[in-house]
């Protein structure tokens, strides 16, 4: 099970399985007149298969010819695909009053909000590009953390967040699992054979599993994180509780002159500490907000505290100058000293599970 086209005018694929589209109409660019008695304008679609073409596409991409005549299985209830702001698509979760967004680009969670309010962060001036993360949500960091090591060329924080990953599963609730393979392009950037899987499984929490599979006959040395954006109003009211006596390396260029390292973190300055055998239970307490966000993990032994401050936020992209009064990242990760080495065969599994409580 797979996608629908790479943006909204992507007519040259299938709305269902992101295939060729053997489409008539598709093929003269949606001119009705020039591709008039195509069959996919004959054939009653399967309802099932139509509902995996987002509203926003219907009547502009037709399915192929495999697709429009295969049943497929319903979607289950609180899952559904709609488009992002750039056209690009994107699964949607409900449960309850919890709603989440997971663009096919990057497998990138694009908001996760409770009631009215997201939990997690965009940048002021976002672009939804094809082949771009975000700045915010919760971006996929793999195979490398921060600038790769020996070639200056190659993308910041690895490429998986640049690629597009194909849907694997949906359901049976609210979760969807989005699967990045090895191909030409990421040897020649990294040359291993790997499946990446993301699930995002929303209930009263949100919870999202990295899962690495080495599908190579060598071992390899990865680094990974959950790279979350969040709102937390004030950044000056904001902390972060359980890392507290945890080791650390600050990497910022203007960090705060001096800090207590046993007391909780609060952001005073440029702020980018990397911690190392870090807790499995983490908390964000943002009294702008009223809330109070714990980050339950798995197999995470490394998080990233980030907040740019001014100087750096004018060098970033997708960033208003104020925006870094707004949110902080805590990264969820295993990088650095931390990196993980992989078996031939062995499969590595980093789950974050967020839950949100009122009240600071
Ligand atoms: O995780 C912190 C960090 O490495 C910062 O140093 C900053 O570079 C941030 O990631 C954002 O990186 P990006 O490539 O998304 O602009």
């Amino acid at each position: 099970m797979t996608v629908p086209p790479s943006s909204a005018d992507d007519r040259t694929r299938c709305a269902s399985c992101g295939g060729p589209n053997a489409c008539r109409i598709a093929a003269a660019g949606g001119d009705t007149a020039a591709g008039a008695g195509c069959w996919c304008r004959a054939t009653e679609a399967e309802s099932s298969a139509l509902q995996r073409v987002p509203d926003e596409l219907r009547d502009r991409v037709c399915l192929c010819r495999a697709c429009l005549t295969t049943a497929t299985p319903p979607l289950p209830d609180g899952v559904r695909w709609v488009l992002d702001p750039g056209g690009r698509p994107t699964v949607e979760l409900r449960h309850g009053d919890r709603v989440a967004r997971v663009a096919t680009t990057g497998a990138q969670v694009l908001s996760f909000t409770v009631g009215d309010r997201d939990v997690l962060w965009t940048a002021g001036a976002p672009e939804y590009a094809p082949g771009r993360p975000v700045r915010g949500g919760i971006p996929v960091v793999f195979p490398w953390f921060g600038d790769h090591r020996d070639d200056p060329s190659q993308p910041a924080h690895g490429f998986a967040r640049s690629q597009h990953w194909r849907c694997t599963d949906l359901g049976p609730g609210s979760d969807v699992t989005l699967t990045l393979e090895d191909d030409e392009r990421t040897r020649a950037r990294w040359p291993h054979a790997f499946r990446v899987d993301l699930r995002v499984a929303l209930d009263e929490a949100l919870t999202v599993a990295l899962r690495v599979e080495n599908r190579d006959r060598k071992p390899f040395r990865f680094e990974q994180a959950l790279h979350t954006y969040f709102a937390v109003g004030n950044v000056h009211e904001a902390s972060v509780h359980g890392l507290e006596g945890v080791p650390f390396v600050e990497h910022a260029k203007r960090p705060e002159a001096s800090w207590d390292p046993n007391l909780p973190l609060h952001f005073r300055a440029e702020t980018d500490r990397v911690f190392q055998s870090t807790p499995d239970r983490v908390q964000l307490v943002a009294p702008a907000m009223q809330r109070t966000v714990t980050l339950a993990t798995r197999n995470a032994h490394s998080a990233i505290v980030w907040n740019p401050w001014p100087e750096k936020t004018a060098r970033l992209s997708q960033m208003l100058p104020d925006d870094w009064r707004t949110f902080c990242c805590i990264e969820s990760a295993n990088v650095h000293d931390g990196a993980l080495e992989l078996a031939p065969g062995a499969v590595h599994e980093l789950e974050l599970r967020l839950s949100v409580a009122d009240g600071a």
